[in-house]
């Protein structure tokens, strides 16, 4: 049976296989492939066998017995039951597309699937995201800055002479800064705050570096503003941003070592940074 068997030259042959430029295209598509075993016909080469072969759409592997003439195929069903994804282990060889039904309408499938799956995730980053923001906001009992994802509140302290650099370390201690203005949204909700308590406070805006050139503390410039009529001075002693009760709280620029009793600061109390 063995000699039989030997003696049997078997031409094997596979038609399909994958065509990918990397040569790795292993694994195809979903589900579970089924191969049947079967009879072709009988013919008189195995190159006959071959061409039978290629005209079945579902013909995966032919062999041709020389013994016996016979040609027989398997055939390869795919059952989607979403059990497994299946693939072949000749990546380089050639594929001819339409020997496998469906092939490429399951590959657009998978790819789609995988699309669908990153925008999903994107999707999800973006409504953490905005939740993230609702909380924060809520949460925010002073001034929102959409632009640093940063709430703040300015807190008044009053009872202490302090001049410029005393009201920033004051400021500091308490966890900010001299409160910047970055826009009138911002600029009416520190109003309200001084409002409350009548005060005239120091602003963190500063031209002591160089004449003319307003900058808060952090060294960006300010690019919003309310000044007083007739205010900066372009003074080189006058060098401090001050908000004037008497002046409806609009701005004026100070002597850096003028003294006030009150102190204004900014504070930041949550952010969607943390
Ligand atoms: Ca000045």
């Amino acid at each position: 049976m063995n000699i039989v068997l030997f003696i049997s030259i078997i031409f094997i042959g596979i038609t399909l296989s994958v065509t990918n430029e990397q040569g790795s295209l292993c694994e195809l598509s979903k589900g579970t492939p089924i191969t049947v075993n079967k009879v072709l016909g009988t013919y008189s080469t195995a190159n006959e066998c071959a061409q039978a072969c290629k005209s079945k759409k579902s013909c995966l592997i032919w062999h041709f017995d020389r013994k016996s003439d016979e040609c027989r195929i398997v055939k390869l069903k795919i059952n989607d039951d979403k059990q497994g994804v299946f693939g072949f282990s000749l990546c380089n060889t050639t594929i001819q597309p339409s020997t496998l039904p469906g092939l490429e309408s399951l590959l657009d499938e998978v790819k789609n699937i995988s699309r669908a799956i990153a925008g999903l995730e994107e999707q999800n980053q973006d409504l953490g995201n905005e939740l993230k923001t609702l909380i924060v906001t809520g949460l925010c009992s002073g001034y929102f800055d959409s632009n640093t994802g940063t709430c703040y509140t300015y807190k008044v302290f009053t009872g202490v002479n302090r001049n410029w650099t005393d009201s920033r370390s004051q400021c500091q201690a308490a966890g900010g800064d001299l409160a910047d203005i970055r826009s009138t949204n911002e600029w009416e909700s520190v109003k309200e705050v001084l409002s409350e308590s009548y005060s005239t406070a120091f602003l963190g805006g500063s031209d002591a570096q160089e004449e003319g050139n307003w900058v808060w503390t952090d060294g960006s410039p300010v690019t919003f503003s309310d000044w007083e009529t007739g205010r900066p001075l372009n003074d080189t002693y006058y060098n401090c941003m001050v908000a004037s009760y008497y002046y409806s709280w609009r701005w004026v620029d100070d002597p850096c070592d003028t003294y006030y009793s009150d102190t204004l600061c900014k504070i930041p109390e949550l952010s969607l940074q943390n």
